[in-house]
């Protein structure tokens, strides 16, 4: 195992001064320290950390981007029609989630997990494997000086237990809500709504306090729950819909918000669950300071934006927006971490959740009068 420490002590050998990124639970280690010493500036998705990183290239700083492979999709626009387009070098480290055999990660990681090198070998990208050793790191960051030499990127694929994690200190958390409390009051008022919620730890909460068939547990598509959430709000205006961000998803993909503030469907509520970190990656921050997301949401056209801080904010406010048309955001601040959730693989596969929901949609369409 390469210990954070040394990953980045030899970043800093070779001259690296700014990084961005995504985080990723097999890049903890170096995402604290890099964090802790102010270098890293998280971005809201893995295009953006790049197109940072190859702007403080071009302003003459080195630069590196770190991500999941789950990411590889939104850098890839910027990675070949920017950074390589504009002959911009940048080193790049992704994670290889879902290889080398899917079966041993979540099913979501299988299909990138087994294209990731074939996707960067299509556009042509050189890249190589990191093994769990120092002489491996020192060997490919000599590889990507080469590729740097020649204008050109180099991307360092990190597997699981390659590199190790450090303790970083808690920083004490303002909110009083544990996201357990949060979900579960929130459930109570969801009664009857079809649900989808979001990417990690939160899908899990939902599942472990109120599993339905009305429950769309997205793992994977990191900010794409609105997306889900929109389409059907608009093609089903007899049902009432929920979404379930948390505040990473939801700024990954802002413009989804944009588009509800702009179709308005009345049946949709879009719960924002904001702890101020990518907790179900480790907890690290996503922004330094809170987003005003009551603002936000009525800025870009939804109805009604609150913010709820305690479990009697979110009875008082989720029983208020009930009977009033939407589209509603409600904010919920939380605290980061609690109790692990249990995993939904451990009762329904993928396609059972999507089953089981197509088919509670199909009976409540045939008792439409
Ligand atoms: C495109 C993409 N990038 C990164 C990840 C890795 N990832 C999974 S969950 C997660 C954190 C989500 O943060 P947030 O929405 O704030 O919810 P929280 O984990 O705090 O509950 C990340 C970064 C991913 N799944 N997809």
């Amino acid at each position: 195992m390469i210990s954070a420490e040394f990953f980045c002590a030899e970043l800093d050998r070779h001259g690296y001064g700014f990084f961005s990124g995504v985080p990723c639970s097999f890049l903890k280690g170096p995402f604290a320290l890099l964090e802790q010493r102010g270098s890293y500036v998280p971005a809201p998705n893995e295009g953006i950390a790049l197109s940072m990183a190859a702007g403080s290239e071009l302003s003459g700083v080195k630069s590196a981007v770190l991500a999941q492979n789950s990411g590889l999709g939104n850098l890839l626009d910027p990675l070949t029609s920017l950074s390589m387009a504009y002959e911009i070098p940048l080193l790049l480290f992704v994670s290889l989630r879902g290889w080398p055999n899917a079966e041993d990660d979540e099913p979501h990681h299988a299909a990138m997990g087994a294209a990731t090198i074939g996707v960067l070998e299509s556009v042509g990208v050189a890249h190589g494997i990191l093994k769990p050793t120092e002489q491996s790191l020192t060997a490919l960051l000599a590889r990507a000086e080469e590729e740097r030499a020649h204008q050109r990127q180099f991307v360092i694929l990190v597997p699981a237990k390659t590199v190790g994690t450090c303790d970083v200190p808690a920083k004490p958390s303002e909110a009083l809500l544990d996201r357990r409390t949060a979900v579960t009051a929130l459930a109570r008022h969801l009664d009857g709504a079809l649900v989808y919620s979001t990417t990690g730890m939160i899908s899990r909460e939902l599942f472990g306090v109120r599993d339905s068939g009305r429950n769309f547990y997205m793992q994977g598509s990191m900010g794409h729950a609105i997306g889900l959430g929109l389409g059907t709000a608009l093609n089903r205006p007899d049902e009432r819909v929920a979404v379930i961000d948390g505040d990473g998803a939801a700024v990954m993909h802002l413009g989804g918000l944009a588009l509800v503030g702009e179709r308005r469907p009345e049946n949709l509520t879009h719960i924002v669950l904001d702890n101020g970190s990518y907790d179900s990656t480790g907890g690290q921050r996503t922004r330094g300071s809170s987003m005003r997301w009551a603002d936000l949401a009525l800025a870009a056209g939804y109805r009604t934006g609150e913010t709820c801080r305690t479990e009697a904010e979110i009875d008082d406010h989720m029983a208020k927006v009930a009977d009033l048309p939407g589209p509603h955001l409600i904010a919920v601040f939380i605290a980061k971490g609690g109790a692990t959730p249990p995993r939904v693989t451990s009762a329904h596969t993928n396609a059972e959740v999507t089953a089981r929901f197509k088919g509670e949609v199909a009976l409540s369409r045939k008792d439409l009068p």
